[in-house]
């Protein structure tokens, strides 16, 4: 593992990818999904590689002030089924979902987050990542429930970047329901308003590989929820970070 820099970590940049024929570059294995009114996934299942991920999971389970609050879901109250912690950078407005406020750790507290946010910034140019929600699933049992990271603070078109590290974990996006009544007639030009004849698939699937980077772009949490749900064979640790932009 490499502190301070991110010189010693093999990733692809976003505009890598489409690799030529006979390429064994990682980054043959970058996908961008098209989900339709403005709304994108890009998978890349060998961002870090195997060894190096191993050890990001190995510091992460040992050196995180992981956390196992209670939050409320639908009204009621519920210890959360998995672990998590935050961290972000100083002077930003503080996050509150599911009607809980994490303490906001500082970046410097954990050098290797600074590698791994360094290497996500160069692999998406233009992104500014200023926060990070970590998850700990210690198996099949936890889980996270259908939702969108729509908080307002991440603004109208959020980038969401998902690293993951570990059990191999299946990751469900499902398009939310069409909020226009039935038989109303949509008189004019409306951008970016839903279509659920398109024709394009509401559902996708995919399995979060060990150093694998999943990235939501465009309006995925305005259109879409996701979750990771409860899966009874996958029975050892996965650690996920999810790297957002406050506003
Ligand atoms: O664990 C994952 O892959 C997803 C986590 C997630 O959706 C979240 O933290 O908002
Ligand atoms: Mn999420």
């Amino acid at each position: 593992m490499t502190t301070g820099d991110s010189g010693g970590l093999h990733l692809c940049t976003a505009e890598q990818g489409g690799a030529t024929a006979g390429e064994k570059s990682d980054c043959r294995t970058r996908r961008v999904i098209e989900l339709g009114n403005g709304s994108e996934v890009i998978y890349m299942s060998r961002f870090i590689n195997y060894d190096e991920s191993w050890d990001y999971l190995e510091y992460l389970n040992k050196n995180i002030p992981w956390n196992r609050p209670t939050i409320r879901v639908f009204g009621r109250s519920c210890v959360q089924p998995r672990d998590s912690c935050y961290v972000a950078s100083e002077g930003l407005p503080q996050l509150v979902y599911s009607g809980y406020q994490p303490h906001a750790y500082s970046w410097d507290e954990f050098p290797p987050l600074k590698d791994i946010l360094t290497a996500v910034h160069k692999a998406l140019p233009g992104s500014r990542f200023n926060s990070l929600l970590l998850n700990r699933y210690k198996g099949g049992d936890d889980y996270v429930g259908w939702h969108a990271d729509d908080e307002k603070l991440y603004g109208p078109t959020p980038e969401i970047a998902s690293l993951s590290f570990g059990c191999e974990r299946e990751f469900l996006l499902k398009k939310r329901p069409d909020k226009t009544p039935r038989g109303k007639k949509t008189s004019g030009e409306q951008p970016k308003k839903r279509s659920k004849k398109d024709g394009s698939p509401d559902k996708h699937s995919f399995v979060l590989k060990h150093g694998s980077l999943l990235v939501m772009r465009g309006y995925t949490q305005r259109d879409w929820l996701h979750s990771v749900p409860k899966r009874v064979k996958a029975d050892s640790l996965r650690i996920n970070l999810t790297f957002r932009l406050v506003l």
